[in-house]
């Protein structure tokens, strides 16, 4: 077989991708008549692809490539730790460097007793840990009939069985028998579009006290925890009302029932702190950990648990049966490890704190005026537009729900701009190193991209209401 290089013309690639490689999220058939933008090299917050377009990454990849690409330090480690250790266990009372210092490192940067660490191999995974972690404590409390978590309608929380579940995913649901028993769902804190009349304030208590409501319902001694995004983001980047999160946590508070925030987003600076939960004041027992932990240059994942949590586990006289072959894997906390200190070095979360929320906030805002846009909205270095065919009502397009987004992304990508699309608002997450300069660039080809979708869906008939 010839050697499969970037230097193969594109259509070839795209051929042998077609007929070997399936794709998560895709409707594989569609794509292989389309063929795949192939991604060839990273740089900053720059991409190229195989037909030399440079693209600025709007999404820092999947939410993950908080650091930007190309950083030499991260290659290096990477070389010297599959050197000298690339491969050992954390299992049958081992350790290693790597693991020992990663942990060490995520319990100074997170805040109060988070103080432990339970390392996976991705955000699925440390959640599916979270669902038997928090089952095993109650369990070791003595109040096993303590069992049913509580999650939000259009959270994501991963892809396995257990993190599917936990999402609220109506599409991921509907494939394959989801949720498992034992896991429910109460409504997300999503004021623009389901807030009707109601204002924000108020629309973000009704939504916290659902919770109430749902443990009141199952009993309060059947619940063993809540989990939630501070900010949601595969759900279309939902910033709760300032009036949520107190609200949650209340009632968490006044049930005795584990907060779990899923940080794999909003961790490690996204949000300008180190974790989303400092932002909006939440308290969690146990946070949800991936993506920016290693930048996504490694794979990795993991669990930060509370004293309180991990000790009853801990000491329970048992093993905690659970664990992965590549659990602390000490290539991925080495990069990992490297990763943070340069964060911290070099004073990233204080960038986005600072320099670039602050300049992008300004510019973004002002993409409100834009005859498409009902909505823009950031916190840190996440925002989202909501794109509407009236302004005034935020009324939904009458086309099918996600046409209007697509037609946006699909001329953003014209642009080379990298802009999800959830449904029909638009999404941004960008590495955290963006500079203003860089910012610039994105607000432009964000612009030209929605005058474009918005001259087209004039022309198609398609700037109607629902
Ligand atoms: N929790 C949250 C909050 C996430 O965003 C996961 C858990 C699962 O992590 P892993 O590493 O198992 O993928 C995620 C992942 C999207 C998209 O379409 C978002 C994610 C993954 C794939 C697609 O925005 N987030």
């Amino acid at each position: 077989m010839t050697q499969i290089t970037n230097h193969m013309p594109t259509a070839a690639l795209q051929a042998l991708d077609a007929a070997h490689h399936m794709h998560p999220f895709t409707e594989d058939a569609a794509l292989a008549r389309k063929g795949a933008r192939i991604i060839t090299r990273g740089q900053g917050v720059w991409l190229t692809d195989s037909e030399g377009n440079r693209i600025l990454d709007g999404m820092a990849g999947l939410w993950c490539v908080n650091i930007g690409y190309g950083r030499k330090e991260l290659a290096e480690v990477a070389a010297r730790q599959i050197e000298e250790l690339c491969y050992y266990n954390t299992f049958f009372q081992t350790s290693h460097v790597p693991a020992i210092a990663l942990a060490a490192k995520i319990a100074e940067l997170a805040p109060g007793d988070l103080n432990h660490v339970f390392y996976a191999g991705s955000g699925s995974e440390a959640n599916d840990t979270n669902i038997r972690l928090v089952r095993r404590y109650w369990d070791v409390k003595g109040q096993p009939e303590r069992s049913v978590i509580i999650s939000r309608h259009n959270a994501y929380h991963g892809s396995t069985m257990g993190g599917a579940s936990l999402g609220g995913m109506a599409g991921m649901h509907a494939q394959g028998g989801l949720p498992i028993p034992g896991i429910v769902h109460i409504g997300q804190p999503h004021w623009y579009g389901e807030g009707g009349e109601m204002t924000p304030d108020a629309f973000g208590l009704m939504r916290a006290r659902e919770l109430e409501a749902k443990i009141e319902e199952i009993g309060p001694d059947r619940v063993a925890a809540f989990i939630g995004e501070p900010v949601q983001g595969a759900g279309g980047v939902i910033i709760p009302p300032a009036t949520y999160w107190p609200e949650i946590q209340r009632i968490c508070d006044k049930y005795g029932i584990l907060l779990i925030a899923d940080e794999v987003i909003t961790g490690f600076g996204r949000t300008g702190n180190w974790f989303g939960s400092q932002t909006f004041g939440i308290r969690p027992h146990i946070m949800t950990i991936a993506k920016g932990l290693s930048s996504g240059y490694a794979p990795i994942g993991g669990s930060i648990i509370c004293d309180e949590v991990y000790h009853t586990v801990a000491g329970s006289g048992e093993d905690f049966n659970h664990g992965y072959t590549y659990s602390g894997h000490p290539v991925a906390a080495a990069v990992a490890l490297r990763n943070l200190e340069l964060l911290q070095d070099e004073g990233i979360v204080e960038h986005v704190r600072t320099v670039a929320n602050p300049y992008l906030a300004e510019r973004w805002q002002a993409l409100a005026d834009h005859p498409l846009v009902g909505e823009a909205s950031l916190v840190g270095l996440m925002g989202s537009i909501a794109l509407t065919p009236d302004k005034a009502r935020r009324a939904p397009f009458a086309a099918e729900a996600g046409t209007v987004g697509f037609r946006c992304r699909e001329r953003c990508f014209a642009n080379n701009l990298v802009m999800r699309h959830v449904g029909d608002r638009m999404i941004i997450a960008p590495p955290l190193v963006i500079t203003p300069a860089e910012i610039d660039t994105l607000i432009e080809r964000a612009t030209r991209s929605l005058d474009e979708c918005h001259a087209g869906l004039k022309s198609d008939g398609l700037l109607t209401a629902a």
